[in-house]
């Protein structure tokens, strides 16, 4: 009976020895087989309980099974332990719980925005779309429209000329110059496209940006539908709020010609630092088509008149979103685009 609880408290000790060192739960398995399996010495002491001396038997049993229990107990807790560890370490290098990566959505830029929109208003008045080539002649760019060469606008310093004859388009009017060259009127067009000058890359200065250009030809057409289709485009585009205000102005190919300008939004007209304190914001360039100008293009000048207008597209929408520096347009920057997505 000694031998057997010496034994017995010595397999004790082991086990739960080996138990509390187990430091991965496979480890701790092959202590478990080892200690509590049915190869086990504890299992053997177990079953020869019963070769004991009768009255030894319940005393040496109930020893054992104590012993048994408690070796059960620990490998129970130490399991918890490793276990509850584990699941505390990264299984890899890869974080199979963070948030998944949005999808890379795309959107128009603000000035297709303004662009769209634009012409979609004048269509509502009968014009469509016309395009035409960026690279021009410098008789479609100045010369058919009643700006002889050595103007300003045609001086080296403010084109980009590709030879002699040749340049970037500085408007967008040799495109309906085109147009009248070889169809006849009624004539209802806007023309977006890009445009280019020799411009310092200023907050207000773009050397290529997009313009809106727009011209109406037929026989009859008054000073009255020029102001009255310009309004209709203003208020639509702007709100029926908007105040409207034509001021003189000089262009080769428009005569008489005016500056539209429209009430300052953000200070409604009293005056702040958008509107640089006048209470009106210039909106674009506009006037009656030049008789010169139908005659260089095969119209007769006393059957036909018109009005035409340009305006730059960039302008417009710093004006609708209020955008401090034309560059922000051009930069591509991703941060400022994404502003306009739901635009
Ligand atoms: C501005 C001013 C303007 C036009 C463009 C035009 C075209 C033809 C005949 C007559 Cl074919 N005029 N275009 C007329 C007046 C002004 O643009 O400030 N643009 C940004």
């Amino acid at each position: 009976m000694e031998d057997f609880l010496a034994s017995l408290r010595e397999l004790e000790e082991a086990g739960r020895t080996a138990i509390v060192s187990a430091t991965a739960s496979e480890e701790l398995e092959q202590v478990r087989i080892e200690f509590l399996g049915r190869k086990a010495p504890l299992t053997r002491i177990l079953r020869s309980v019963g070769e004991l001396p009768q009255d030894q038997r319940r005393s040496a049993g109930a020893e054992a099974n104590r012993v048994k229990k408690r070796l059960l107990e620990l490998a129970e807790a130490r399991a918890a332990e490793l276990s509850a560890a584990a699941a505390a370490q990264p299984v890899s290098e890869i974080d199979l719980t963070l948030p998944g990566r949005a999808r890379w959505r795309g959107s128009r830029h603000p000035c297709t925005v303004v662009a769209d929109e634009i012409c979609a208003i004048f269509k509502e008045l009968g014009f469509s779309r016309a395009r035409g080539p960026e690279a021009e002649t410098t008789w479609y760019n100045f010369t058919a429209l009643n700006t002889s060469l050595d103007h300003p606008a045609a001086d080296e310093q403010d084109t980009f000329y590709l030879g002699d004859d040749t340049l970037l388009r500085t408007h967008t009017s040799p495109v309906q110059a085109r147009v009248m060259e070889r169809s006849q009127p009624p004539v209802r067009i806007v023309v977006p496209g890009v445009v280019f000058r020799r411009d310092p890359f200023d907050a207000s200065h773009a050397p290529a940006f997009e313009q809106i250009e727009g011209l109406a030809v037929d026989e009859g057409i008054s000073f009255v539908d020029f102001k009255a289709s310009i309004s209709y485009f203003v208020h639509r585009f702007f709100g029926a709020d908007a105040a409207i205000r034509f001021r003189p102005s000089f262009f080769p190919f428009t005569e008489p010609s005016a500056e539209v300008d429209v009430s300052c939004a953000i200070c409604g007209g009293d005056g702040c630092s958008t509107c640089k304190g006048t209470g009106w914001l210039e909106i674009m360039g506009a006037g009656m088509v030049d008789p010169a100008v139908f005659e260089n293009v095969g119209y007769d000048p006393e059957r036909y008149t018109g009005f035409a207008f340009g305006m730059g597209v960039g302008r417009i929408a710093m004006l609708r979103y209020q955008i401090p520096d034309i560059r922000l347009l051009y930069d591509g920057d991703v941060r400022f685009l994404q502003q306009f997505q739901s635009a």
